[in-house]
């Protein structure tokens, strides 16, 4: 049984770093740990072939990103990673949805696109599994994993199709965020909140890969937050929604309620319909793609959360004028 917590992932795994970072927010006593170092526990609790998996003193496992965190926040509410204003509540799970499903599109596509990053990814992949290889092991083994990756990349609709859409919905969020890191350490003012962890995570790991950290290197104030979530700390309160909103409510219109919603939407009726392939308008571009099957689950938990605080009228109009509600009501 393990004497504190212990975090089963991977530096390369957006969704294991952004529950790292959490632990670390919160300076909840862990032990990060790879896979490979922690064999026997994670076939004891692994239900799925996946990191991040939390387990507890008491020796229970916990998979997902979103559920580990909800459930150390029962654990350990203080400092809250909700803002107390119920509309940045609200639009901090939103981004975190967001950022999970749509920000791993930008990630794994710019990771497997190109072969300059196909080339710098496989190799960092291998060198983390295997500690102390030689070159010539790393090549070797990179070679492998880049051949296998690249047949991969359609898992997040990355195709000839999609492709531009994905990148420049990239570098159409960076200015944005640019713009709403002006003058606050973290998305909602001066602590962290849920929606930073899941953000940064995948934009942080787009940043090993040449291609995207040469588009980041205009943006100083979204670098200088990504550094900051290795590490976050409390810096003060949650702003509220009124002074979020200049900046925030332009990334909520032209990528969550533009993009990622209406692509949520088509690809959960797909996925639940058994579809091979879908096809949506999305800013009057046509994506087509396989149905993620796993996304449909976090709609539905989406809708779950909004379904809760459906009688705030000042949400509604916040998330009406950004073109988010429809997607949110089935
Ligand atoms: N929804 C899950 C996604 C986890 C996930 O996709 N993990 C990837 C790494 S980022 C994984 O473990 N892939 C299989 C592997 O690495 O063997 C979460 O939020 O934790």
């Amino acid at each position: 049984m393990p004497d504190v917590y212990h975090v089963i992932g991977a530096e390369n795994s957006p969704y294991s770093i952004k529950v790292r970072s959490y632990f670390r927010y919160k300076q909840i006593p862990h032990h990060w740990l790879s896979r490979g170092q922690s064999q026997e526990e994670y076939q004891k609790h692994a239900k799925l072939p996946l990191v991040p998996l939390v387990v507890t003193p008491e020796d229970e496992g916990i998979q997902d990103s979103t559920p580990i965190i909800e459930a150390m926040e029962q654990r350990v509410p203080e400092p809250s990673i909700y803002p107390s204003d119920a509309i940045a509540a609200f639009v901090s799970a939103l981004i975190e949805e967001w950022g999970d499903e749509w920000g791993n599109k930008w990630m794994f596509h710019y990771r497997w696109a190109r072969e300059v990053d196909q080339i710098a990814a496989s190799r960092r992949l291998v060198s983390e599994g295997a500690p102390g290889a030689s070159d010539e092991e790393i090549d070797q083994r990179a070679a492998m994993v880049r051949e296998r990756m690249v047949d991969r990349v359609w898992f997040v609709g990355s195709n000839e199709t999609t492709a531009p859409q994905i990148e420049k919905s990239f570098t159409d969020t960076l200015p944005l965020l640019e713009a709403h890191l002006a003058n606050r350490p973290y998305l909602f003012g001066a602590r962290p909140a849920l929606a930073d962890f899941a953000l940064w995570g995948q934009i942080y790991n787009a940043r090993k890969d040449p291609t995207p950290e040469s588009i980041l290197a205009d943006f100083p104030k979204v670098n200088a937050w990504l550094d900051r979530m290795v590490e976050p700390a409390n810096e003060g309160e949650f702003e509220s929604w009124e002074t979020l909103a200049p900046t925030l409510t332009r990334i909520l219109d032209e990528q969550i309620g533009g993009l990622f919603l209406p692509w949520d939407d088509a690809n959960s009726a797909a996925a639940t319909a058994g579809d091979e392939t879908f096809s949506v308008e999305l800013a009057g571009e046509t994506w087509t793609q396989k149905p993620q099957r796993y996304h449909a689950k976090s709609l539905t938990e989406l809708r779950r959360k909004y379904a809760e605080v459906q009688d705030n009228a000042t949400l509604n109009g916040v998330l009406e004028q950004t073109g988010c509600l429809r997607w949110l009501t089935p």
